[in-house]
């Protein structure tokens, strides 16, 4: 096992004490699979190594003293152009399809065969259909269902290419909507841009560095629709989230319960085993956990479970094999996407069990347990009952759970920020945030996303940039990892605000919070949720741009990636550029080979839509960037 410096690996507390035991015990973790990595290949991270054909792999010389042209001619511009392009494929992919299982499950509601499932906010389904043009009035709700799933489904199926996707052409401001049009690069078809953007980078197709970067903002676009079905239509089935005091890190874990961990992202099942947990209470202390049956979350499917029924986040992506080793979890429920294929591998040393879910996620030395919607509460039963029998194998020699649990208020969907602005002032909710922006007290809104990054230490970056942007009055929202790592580091709570907030934004947060009924101010970053619930803040920002009549690339809104990892962050970073917004990545993506790309994507994008990435691993010098994004911006308003 190749050793792994302690000092640099995290910055959770928690993470460090798991750590120091699997050194002891002699477990590998990531950290020790990165150690051993070293040092990474300097072509593949530059984005020089193509493996495109199998005349590859084929390395361009950044240095000009080697190959200039792969055997096809391809250029270091085309190499790097078609592989970031990939991903972006890739993450539209993931999220896309996490929507469509959603979208399918609402079919199938409103046709009557899901019986685990209902309609939990009827409210945002009406606001939903309305938004997307269906017609409400008079109609049974699973006929308006139907035709909001029908319609859904049609941003996979539609062939008309001048028809833009549904639910972006709801979602975005009409001028940013022309933009995207004019330049040609509105999706008409999820599937058929993801299709058409791995035929385009095939072999001999399109090397135009310009065109291919084109392609991957239009495929970067479909992720953002995904994204916005998925969340949008997950409120309605599941519940539209509200302000949620819980707790966030390892310490969440309990001695005397069953632990039954979720990871992964699509809350169609783990929804459904929080519900029925409760059902298995009994079972459980019979076994002899006293403390019942404690479910805890991990990654984005934790966030969907924290945001909708303040389950307890156990960690984020970095640390996901820790849970394990604390000896007392009994199980780890997985569904799909950022799922260490280790999990099982440090189950062995343990009781715990490692279930898969998904038939197309199934990972080796896992239980695989096959979940269908038509079998939803069946399946979490028997997961749960998988978990109730290991805890009689649990090795109570053997259990190390870490201390701290951190308070965390969670729950600030685009409906709960508007309802706590509502009470500042009924009658038009937006008011407040627009004067204190404008006076001032806020300087303007910062978005952390993404993932973690063995590349830098975990969660560090958040918890400096985001009390620095704080400090000079931006307001700050999370959600993925980002909001993991911001809610592990205390700064979800209205004693942050109190600590590190500028006084500007701290009187606002006071005057919001107060209204609201929280008791004190707003928590310092707000908790929107998953990975794909990034969509709600750009429906906030777009409730705002059109309030002011401007576009998203007028706002004093940035975003920050400070620990980008997977694809999926490369498809979000994308389209938040392409939206309008000065995206920042903390981790050097896989561009820096060629000029004319990083060149199209960190200035001439500002030119041609507005946003542009800003790549900066310094987070301090990563704060300040971003604030001077911002004071551009609040310039450009006459502010
Ligand atoms: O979708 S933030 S590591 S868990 S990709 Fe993955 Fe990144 Fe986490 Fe959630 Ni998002
Ligand atoms: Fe080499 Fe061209 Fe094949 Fe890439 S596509 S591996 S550059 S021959």
């Amino acid at each position: 096992m190749t050793l792994h410096d302690c000092t640099t690996c995290s910055s959770d507390a928690c993470a460090t004490e798991m750590l120091r035991i699997a050194d002891e015990q002699n477990i590998e973790t990531a950290w020790h699979r990165h150690a051993a990595q070293q040092p990474q290949c300097g072509f593949g991270s530059s984005g020089l190594c193509c493996r495109i054909c199998m005349k590859g792999p084929c390395r361009i010389d950044p240095f000009g003293n080697g190959p200039r042209f792969g055997i096809c001619g391809a250029d270091a511009d085309t190499i790097v152009a078609r592989h970031m392009v990939r991903m972006m494929a890739a993450g539209a992919a993931s999220h896309s399809e996490h929507g469509r299982h959603i979208a399918l499950a609402l079919r199938h509601l409103a046709d009557g065969h899901l019986d685990d499932y209902a309609i939990r906010d009827e409210a945002k389904m009406l606001a939903v259909a309305a938004r997307l043009g269906v017609a409400t009035d008079g109609r049974a709700l699973m006929d308006v269902v139907r035709d909001v799933a029908d319609l859904t489904l049609g941003d996979f199926q539609n062939q008309d290419e001048k028809k833009p996707c549904t639910w972006l052409a709801a979602t975005l401001p009409e001028k940013r909507l022309k933009k995207l049009g004019d330049l040609g690069i509105l999706p008409h078809n999820i599937d058929a841009t993801v299709a058409q953007t791995m035929s385009r980078t095939h072999i001999g197709c399109d090397s135009d560095p310009t065109n291919l970067v084109l392609g991957g903002l239009r495929v970067a676009l479909t992720d953002l629709d995904g994204m916005v079905l998925a969340t949008e239509l997950s409120d309605a089935l599941f519940g539209t989230p509200k302000p949620v005091a819980t707790s966030s890190n390892l310490g969440v874990l309990k001695v005397d319960a069953v632990n039954v961990a979720v990871n992964g992202h699509n809350p169609i099942l783990s929804d459904v085993i929080c519900q029925v947990a409760a059902d298995l209470e009994a079972e459980a202390i019979a076994a002899g956990a006293t403390a019942g049956i404690n479910i805890v979350g991990v990654c984005c499917t934790g966030n969907e479970v924290m945001m909708r029924h303040g389950i307890p986040l156990a960690t984020n992506y970095l640390s996901q094999e820790l849970p394990i080793l604390t000896g007392a979890l009994e199980a780890m429920v997985l569904d799909v996407q950022c799922i260490m294929p280790s999990l099982p591998r440090i189950a062995e040393c343990f009781h715990t069990v490692v279930v898969t879910t998904d038939p197309r996620n199934k990972i080796k030395g896992a239980t695989h347990v096959d979940f269908s919607e038509t079998k939803a509460v069946e399946t979490a039963k028997t997961i749960l009952r998988m978990a109730i029998a290991a805890y009689g194998r649990r090795d109570k020699n053997r259990v190390n759970i870490p201390k701290l649990a951190q308070r965390t208020i969670a729950g600030f969907s685009t409906e709960a920020i508007v309802a706590a602005l509502t009470a500042v002032d009924a009658a038009d909710p937006l008011k407040p945030v627009i004067d204190n922006v404008v006076n001032g007290n806020i300087q303007g809104i910062v978005l952390f996303g993404g993932c973690n990054n063995t590349k830098t230490m975990q969660d560090a970056s958040y918890f400096r940039i985001a009390t620095e942007l704080a400090r000079r009055n931006v307001l700050v929202l999370a959600t993925g990892c980002a909001a993991g790592a911001l809610a592990k580091s205390g700064l979800m709570t209205p004693e942050a605000t109190e600590k590190y907030a500028g006084e500007g934004l701290k009187a606002v947060s006071r005057a919001i919070g107060e209204a609201a009924g929280l008791g004190g101010p707003l928590p310092l970053v707000l908790h929107m949720g998953s990975c794909v619930d990034n969509s709600r803040a750009v429906i906030l920002a777009t409730a705002l741009a059109n309030k002011l009549g401007v576009d998203l690339s007028d706002l004093p809104v940035v975003v920050s990636a400070p620990e980008a990892m997977s694809e999926k962050a490369v498809a979000i970073g994308t389209w938040a550029v392409t939206i309008g917004f000065p995206t920042h990545l903390g981790t050097v993506p896989p561009v820096v080979g060629s000029e004319t790309v990083t060149r199209l994507v960190t200035e001439t994008a500002k030119e041609l839509i507005g946003g542009h990435f800003i790549v900066e691993t310094d987070p301090a010098i990563a704060a300040d960037k971003l604030f001077a994004a911002i004071q551009e911006r609040r310039r450009g308003l006459g502010l």
